[in-house]
């Protein structure tokens, strides 16, 4: 196994759409394995390939406290959604930053695991909220891009003097 770099906002790469997974093969499966490792490193409770510059439609999360309930989706597609709420969200590639986002309540989202094998899960919570934020990566949305516009310049200050101190 092994832990991926993470692209760091607003590295341009992260505005890539991600394609669709073809075939889910070992490599697929290795892949999931250093994202996963990567994400519990982090530490986080989310990673989409798209921040480990893999321009492929895969998503890892951990919601659990227990660091222990894996989900893998390959291709997700959402089915429904419902309701909105706000939540106070982080991003690893944009370390430090929490801010609230509104969101669908409740999402269903058709996808494959990583034996290629097709489910769909109906997710509240801190679940649905993860889902809808990694999906965004796919899409080459960051969370940021939700606030306003000087938030967003106030953030990337913030993240260039950051940058700045620690090197
Ligand atoms: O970068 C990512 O996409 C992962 C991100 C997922 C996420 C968190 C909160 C709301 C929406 C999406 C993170 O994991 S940020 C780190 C974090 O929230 C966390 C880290 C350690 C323990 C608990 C949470
Ligand atoms: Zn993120």
């Amino acid at each position: 196994m092994a832990i991926l770099p993470i692209l760091q906002y607003p590295d341009e790469r992260l505005h890539k759409v991600a394609k669709k997974v073809e075939r889910v093969d070992d490599s697929i499966r290795k892949l999931v394995r250093d994202m996963a490792e990567t994400m519990y490193a982090a530490p986080g409770i989310g990673l989409a390939a798209t921040q480990v510059d893999k321009h492929i439609q895969l998503i890892v999360l951990d919601v659990s406290e227990t660091h222990n309930d894996l989900k893998v989706f390959i291709n997700p597609e959402l089915q429904a959604s419902k309701g909105i709420e706000e939540h106070e969200e982080g991003c690893l590639s944009v370390p430090g930053i929490y801010e609230k986002v509104s969101r669908a309540e409740r999402v269903t989202v058709h996808a494959l695991d990583e034996h290629g094998k097709p489910f769909t899960l109906e997710a509240d919570g801190l679940l649905a909220v993860c889902i809808q934020h990694e999906m965004d990566h796919l899409r080459g949305k960051v969370f940021v891009e939700y606030l306003s516009h000087l938030k967003q310049t106030r953030i990337r200050a913030k993240l260039k003097k950051h940058r700045r101190e620690i090197l």
